[in-house]
């Protein structure tokens, strides 16, 4: 594939911060001392720049195809305005918990934003057996303003017709309708696991009651727009920071929201608690079965948060007339149970797909194997899970019994 923009080097971002004028307010581009290339995600370039009086930028650009992989997978770059207009709506609803977007360049899909280089992507964190809590209660906090306020809840009805047309985002979505629900089950030659796990994957396969709730998944997805969903929030998706020596986040922050969508409000929550699992699969498996307890316990901390955001929202609805008490807890019964059926989905296409984590895959085999089968079992006992008896707190303990009962060594 032949691109017809520039794509941005180490060598060339000094130029291109000269050439916009709103950049060269925030970084000095005749006085960087460092430029890095630092993207560690599946689709784009990412640099940081620091100036010599102490400031920085991060430009992100988008590539014509999936980094991943290279380019053979066409993907459109045009998802880089997906990601600013949803950045900046969630960013107005919620600031403190949203990177901040400085510019656009929609000829070049590049996107400028704040320097978030005093935090970590919380997957590395994580995985590096660090503790930042407050984060999983910060991303339901953010889920449930983004459930609100972008909604036909909170917006005028005109505003909410444009809000929704502007955000129709089909390529994005159709990969995550074909990676995330379909091929988990129906394999497209993406997936691959390891010798061992190829009777867990088979099986995963075979689950009949599986399959039907992913296609319940999927119809969820394609059909429910409520609300402009970040679209990809797992954890490599938030930045999270904690004062040296403290386990307390000071900072919590969303980002890369490239599939953007109106969406169903749950995708957001159940990609979250799939990576609480995913997480203590690691930590079971590590032996670590205290830090393993603690990953689950986030599954709560989220939800609570996340209830707790859109109640205190509640009272500013449009409808107040049929939008009364028993609807908002109708809501939420409804949200709760799509999770989990969002998070089954999450497990299993992280285990088996194209896109895999590095909580699972920088395991030595011989533990990674109870890992992800655990992961599977996961995700097969989740959609299970009858409606009434579903609350957080017991997905957490059906997952800690699952994990630790596949644990290999
Ligand atoms: C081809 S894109 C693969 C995955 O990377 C992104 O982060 C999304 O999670 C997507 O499903
Ligand atoms: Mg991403």
């Amino acid at each position: 594939m032949t691109a017809d923009y520039e794509f941005l080097t180490v060598d060339t971002v000094a130029d291109y911060v000269r050439s916009v004028p709103r950049l060269a307010q925030r970084i000095d581009p005749d006085a960087l001392v460092s430029v890095s290339e630092i993207g560690d995600g599946n689709l784009n370039l990412v640099f940081l720049l620091g100036d010599a009086t102490g400031r920085g930028l991060v430009l992100k650009q988008a590539l014509p195809y999936v980094r991943m992989t290279g380019e053979g997978w066409p993907m459109t770059p045009e998802r880089a305005r997906f990601e600013v207009d949803s950045l900046r709506a969630h960013h107005a609803l919620l600031p403190e918990h949203v990177v901040e977007v400085f510019d656009y360049d929609p000829e070049r899909f590049i996107i400028a934003m704040e320097d978030l280089s005093d935090h970590s992507v919380w997957r590395g964190a994580l995985n590096e057996g660090l503790i930042h809590d407050g984060a999983a209660a910060a991303m339901g906090r953010y889920v449930g303003a983004v459930a609100f306020g972008t909604s036909a809840l909170a917006l005028e009805r005109k505003e909410l017709a444009k809000a929704v047309a502007a955000a129709v985002n089909p390529e994005l979505c159709l990969i995550t309708e074909d990676l995330v629900f379909s091929e988990p089950s129906v394999d497209a030659g993406r997936n691959s696991v390891i010798e061992q796990n190829k009777k867990d994957a088979a099986d995963l396969a075979a689950d009949e009651d599986f399959v039907t709730a992913m296609g319940r998944a999927k119809w969820l997805f394609m059909t429910k727009g409520e609300a402009l969903i970040h679209g990809d929030l797992h954890t490599g998706s938030v930045m999270v920071r904690s004062p040296e020596g403290s386990t307390a986040c000071d900072s919590v922050k969303a980002f890369d929201s490239e599939f953007a969508f109106y969406g169903p409000v749950a995708y957001d929550i159940g990609c979250l608690w799939a990576n609480y699992v995913i997480a203590a699969a690691r930590a079971f498996a590590l032996g670590d079965e205290p830090r393993a307890e603690w990953a689950l316990g986030m599954i709560q901390q989220t939800w609570d948060g996340f209830e707790e955001e859109f109640r205190a929202r509640w009272s500013d609805r449009r409808d107040p007339r049929v939008w009364r008490g028993p609807f908002l807890e109708h809501l939420l019964a409804d949200w709760n149970e799509e999770s989990r059926l969002f998070a089954a989905a999450e497990l299993a296409r992280r285990t088996v797909g194209a896109a895999k984590t590095k909580d699972i895959e920088t395991l030595p085999e011989s533990i990674r194997e109870g890992a992800a089968r655990g992961v599977l079992l996961a995700a097969r006992r989740f959609v299970r899970v009858p409606d009434a008896a579903g609350a957080p707190h017991d997905l957490a303990v059906l997952a800690a019994d699952t994990l630790r009962e596949s644990r290999t060594s």
